[in-house]
C-alpha cells in the first residue's frame, strides 16, 4: 500500500471504538463523517488568544465576522449563534466506552451480524416504496442506501443530539482542523438561511454530522436531494430526503451502476503483498490477478463482468484479503475506512439476496 495513502487512513482504520451500550451504532473513526474532506489550500486562524474556555464568548465574535464576509446575512448570525455554548467534550467523552481496536472478523460481528442483516431486511420491506423511488431518482440500488442507512444512524435512530453550531464552533475553537470546522460552520448557517430546519431542531453529533444520513453541512448543501419535492431537504426526519440524499451522494461521486464492490479472495503463499492498495497504478483486470494466483473466497459471488480491480488488506496482517471494484472506492468516499466500506458491501449484499 502506498505510503501516503496508508498514512491519511490507518487513524480512521485503527482509530475504531465503541459507543456505550444504549447506542448500538459503531463509530468508525471519531471525527469521520460523509465526504469528511479536509480543504487544507487556505488554513484559517481566526483567533489569537488562548483556546481556553474562558476565550470562547470571543471566538464566537470572531466566528461571526467570518460568517459575515462569507456572505452570511445578519439575521441568520443572530439566530444561528443565539444560544450557543462550549461542548462539554469530557461528558461526551465519559459517555464512551474505552477505545478499542477491533479486527475487520470482530468489527463485522457487530457491523453486520444476524440481527444487524434481519433489522436491514425488515426496514427494506417497510420503507419499500420511499427506497425505490430514491433509487428510481438516483439510480442507486436500494440495498446500498439502506445500508448506507442503517450504518450512518440506526434507520434515523441515532442522530446525535448536540447543537450543530455550538458543536462546529467547538471543534473550530479547538483548532485542530479550525479551516474545515469553521467552513463546515458557515455551510451550517446556509443551511439555516435556506430554512431546511429549525435553529431548535437543528441536531447533530458532536463531531458535526446532522440528521439520518450523518451528512456534514457541506455535504448536505453538496449531495442533498428533496425527495418528496417539497423545496426543503429534510435529513432529519423526512425519509424520502434522507433515502434521495444518500443516493444523490454515491450517484453524484462516481458510482458505476454496472458495477459491484468487493469480493473476499485468498492468496496464494508468498504472494507479492506490495500488490495491495488502492492507488490507479494498482488496478488489474480480474484476469491479471487470477493470473497471479488469487482465489474467489466464494464462487457464487464471483463478478462476471470485467472491471478494474484492486486487492486491499483491511487488517494490519493479511488475514483478511479482499478484491475490490470502483464502487468500493465511491463507498470509501463517503467515509475512509476499509472496515466501513466493506461493512455497507455485505449488507447490501444481504439484502440483495432475499
Ligand atoms: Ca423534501
Amino acid at each position: 500500500m502506498d505510503n501516503q495513502f496508508l498514512k491519511m487512513v490507518s487513524p480512521l482504520l485503527f482509530t475504531l471504538f465503541l459507543l456505550g451500550c444504549s447506542h448500538q451504532r459503531i463509530e468508525v473513526a471519531s471525527v469521520s463523517t460523509a465526504n469528511d474532506k479536509i480543504q487544507q489550500n487556505t488554513p484559517t486562524v481566526l483567533f489569537n488568544l488562548p483556546r481556553t474556555e474562558n476565550n470562547f464568548p470571543a471566538y464566537i465574535e470572531a466566528l461571526k465576522t467570518f460568517a459575515r464576509e462569507n456572505g452570511i446575512s445578519e439575521a441568520v448570525i443572530e439566530l444561528g449563534f443565539a444560544d450557543v455554548y462550549h461542548l462539554n467534550r469530557v461528558i461526551t467523552a465519559d459517555k464512551n466506552q474505552p477505545e478499542k481496536k477491533l479486527t475487520l472478523a470482530q468489527y463485522l460481528a457487530i457491523a453486520a451480524s444476524e440481527s444487524r442483516l434481519k433489522l436491514a431486511a425488515s426496514k427494506m420491506a417497510e420503507f419499500h416504496e420511499q427506497v425505490n423511488h430514491a433509487e428510481t431518482l438516483t439510480g442507486i440500488p436500494a440495498a446500498y442506501i439502506i445500508a448506507l442507512w442503517g450504518v450512518e444512524s440506526g434507520y434515523g435512530r441515532y442522530q446525535g443530539k448536540d447543537d450543530v453550531i455550538s458543536a462546529l464552533a467547538t471543534l473550530a475553537f479547538e483548532g485542530r482542523r479550525e479551516a474545515f470546522f469553521s467552513r463546515e460552520l458557515v455551510a451550517a448557517l446556509q443551511i439555516l438561511e435556506k430554512g431546511y430546519i429549525t435553529k431548535d431542531e437543528f441536531k447533530g453529533s458532536w463531531a458535526g454530522a446532522m440528521g439520518q444520513n450523518q451528512f456534514m453541512p457541506s455535504s448536505l448543501l453538496k449531495y442533498g436531494k428533496d425527495g418528496d419535492g417539497d423545496g426543503v431537504i429534510d435529513i432529519w426526519t423526512n425519509t424520502n430526503d434522507v433515502l434521495a440524499s444518500i443516493g444523490n451522494y454515491l450517484a453524484t461521486v462516481g458510482w458505476n451502476s454496472a458495477g459491484y464492490w468487493g469480493n473476499m479472495i485468498t492468496l496464494p503463499k508468498d504472494f507479492d503483498l506490495t500488490l495491495a492498495g488502492l492507488d490507479n497504478n494498482k488496478a488489474k483486470s480480474l484476469l491479471q490477478w487470477q493470473q497471479l494466483g488469487i482465489i474467489f473466497a466464494d464462487a457464487k459471488s464471483r463478478p462476471h463482468y470485467d472491471e478494474k480491480a484492486w486487492l486491499i488488506l483491511p487488517d494490519a496482517d493479511s488475514t483478511s484479503v479482499y478484491l475490490v471494484y470502483s464502487n468500493f472506492k465511491t463507498l470509501m468516499h463517503w467515509n475512509r475506512s476499509y472496515f466501513f466500506a466493506i461493512s455497507v458491501g455485505m449488507i447490501a449484499d444481504s439484502l440483495a439476496e432475499k
